[in-house]
C-alpha cells in the first residue's frame, strides 16, 4: 500500500489516547492520564508455506475446523464438496464428506457451495450448516439456501439429511455473500450479498425488509413462530414492524469472508466493493455500514447521503483502491499460540492481485495500520481458515480461478 493511500485512509488513526487505556489495564493508574510509550508491536512479513500438495482441490474456497477434533480440517469445494483432511499428516489425500453437487449451482464464479459451519455441539448433534446458490427447481426461483445437513458417526455428512433453513431470492447471479459461522453466543451469523448486478440496482442495502446485503443472526437450536429457526429476543431490530427480525447489521454489499476475533469477540468482515474500495469492517450489532450511499470511505458518486442518514453509518476500519487490488478476502484476527509474532494481527488479503495485509484493531479502533505483509503472483486466495488451535491457513487457485487448488500454512517470517 502506497503512503499516498495511506494518509487518505489512516489520517492519523493510531490514537494515543487509546493507547494508554490500553497500557492502563496492564498498569492501573487512577491518577495520571498518560499518553503511551509503549510501541505497537511491528507487524511481521508473512511466510506461506505450501501443504498437502497430495490433494487434488477444485476451487477450494474455504478451510474450517471443529473443537472437537483439533487435529482435522475440512476443504470446501465450491462445487459442493467438502474434504476431511488428517491436519497431523502432511501426506494426507483427503477423504470426501459431502457432496451436494446436485441441489449447488455453480455455473458462474460467485456461485456455489460457499460457505459451511459446524455446530458448536457438533459432538453431541453431529450438525453441520452450509450456504450455497442452489439450482432452480420446478417450484422455487433462483436463490440462496441455508441448509443443516447432519453427519453419520463415521464423519461423513449425509446428503440426503439436508433440512432447509432459509432461501432468499436472488436477484442475480452474483453478489451472494457469503460467510456462515457461529458466535460465541452460539447463535448463527450468515452474510448475505445486495442480489448482484452492479450499485445494488434494487436498494437492499438499505432496505430493512430484505435479508439481502445484511449479517443476519439466527438461533438454529430454538425454532419458533412458524420459523425452522429462533430469533435471538435481543436482535436489533426485533419488534419493528418495518425491519425483518433476522437483521444484525446492514449497508453491507457483499461480505465474502468474515471471522470473529476469538479473544475480543469482533467480528471482522471483508466488504467488496464495486468500482473504487475495498473494505474492512467490524460488524457490530445494529450496525449500518453504508452501502449503496457510501463505499469505503467515500460516498458513492451519484447517490443521495443525506447528513442525517450519513450520520448513521459506520465507516470502515481500512480500504484500499482499485490499484492495489479489486476484490477483497476477508481474514483472521491471529490468535494461535504458536507464532506469536502474528498474535493479535488481522490478516485478509485481494482474491485478484494476491496482495496479503496486516492490520492491528484493539476495541475497533486501528493502532497499526494495514501493511503489505505477503502474497503470491498468480494465487488467488479465496479464503482465510483457522483450525481449531488457530493457526492460520489460506486456500486458492493458481493462475487463475480455474487453476489447481491449493493450501498455503501461514507463518512469521523469520
Ligand atoms: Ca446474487
Amino acid at each position: 500500500m502506497t503512503c499516498e493511500s495511506l494518509s487518505v485512509v489512516f489520517p492519523l488513526a493510531i490514537s494515543l489516547a487509546f493507547l494508554g487505556a490500553a497500557d492502563a489495564q496492564q498498569t492501573p493508574s487512577a491518577s495520571a492520564p498518560t499518553i503511551a510509550t509503549t510501541a505497537v508491536p511491528a507487524i511481521p512479513k508473512v511466510k506461506m508455506q505450501r501443504v498437502w500438495s497430495n490433494l487434488k482441490l477444485r476451487r477450494p474456497i474455504q478451510i474450517v475446523s471443529r473443537a472437537d477434533r483439533p487435529e482435522l480440517l475440512y476443504v470446501v469445494e465450491q462445487a459442493g464438496r467438502i474434504l476431511e483432511i488428517d491436519a497431523t499428516n502432511p501426506q494426507s489425500e483427503g477423504r470426501l464428506v459431502l457432496d451436494i453437487k446436485e441441489p449447488v449451482q455453480d455455473k458462474y464464479n460467485e456461485q456455489g457451495l460457499l460457505s459451511v459451519a459446524f455446530h458448536p455441539k457438533f459432538a453431541q448433534n453431529r450438525f453441520v450448516y452450509a450456504w450455497y446458490t442452489a439450482k432452480k427447481d420446478a417450484t422455487l426461483p433462483d436463490r440462496d439456501v441455508l441448509a443443516r445437513f447432519t453427519a453419520n458417526e463415521d464423519g461423513t455428512i449425509d446428503a440426503a439429511s439436508q433440512v432447509v433453513l432459509l432461501h432468499i431470492e436472488d436477484p442475480a447471479w452474483n453478489h451472494n455473500g457469503g460467510t456462515v459461522l457461529f458466535g460465541a453466543d452460539g447463535f448463527l451469523y450468515l452474510s448475505t450479498g445486495d442480489g448482484g448486478a452492479g450499485n445494488d440496482p434494487w436498494g437492499n442495502g438499505q432496505n430493512m425488509q430484505s435479508l439481502l446485503a445484511k449479517v443476519l443472526r439466527i438461533d438454529v437450536d430454538h425454532p419458533g413462530e412458524g420459523k425452522p429457526y429462533g430469533i435471538p429476543a435481543d436482535n436489533p431490530f426485533v419488534g419493528r414492524a418495518d425491519a425483518a427480525p433476522e437483521i444484525y447489521a446492514l449497508g453491507l454489499r457483499n461480505v465474502w469472508r468474515m471471522s470473529f476475533d476469538r479473544q475480543t469477540g469482533e467480528l471482522y468482515a471483508g466488504d467488496v466493493g464495486q468500482n473504487a474500495w475495498e473494505e474492512i469492517d467490524i460488524v457490530t450489532k445494529g450496525g449500518n455500514y453504508g452501502w449503496r450511499p457510501r463505499e469505503g470511505f467515500h460516498p458513492t458518486p451519484g447517490v443521495p447521503d443525506s447528513s442525517e442518514a450519513s450520520a448513521q453509518f459506520i465507516e470502515p476500519i481500512a480500504a484500499y483502491p482499485r490499484r492495489e487490488g479489486v476484490s477483497v478476502t476477508g481474514g483472521f484476527v491471529a490468535r494461535g499460540t504458536s507464532d506469536p509474532r502474528l498474535h493479535g494481527i488481522y490478516h485478509y488479503a485481494d482474491y485478484e492481485s494476491g496482495t496479503m495485509w496486516g492490520l492491528r484493531a484493539v476495541a475497533g479502533k486501528v493502532i497499526a495500520p494495514p501493511v503489505v505483509v505477503g502474497g503470491k503472483r498468480g494465487f488467488h486466495p479465496a479464503s482465510f481458515g483457522e483450525a481449531a488451535d488457530g493457526s492460520l491457513f489460506m486456500c486458492g487457485t493458481e493462475g487463475g480461478a480455474d487453476g489447481p487448488g491449493s493450501i498455503y500454512r501461514l507463518s512469521a517470517a523469520p
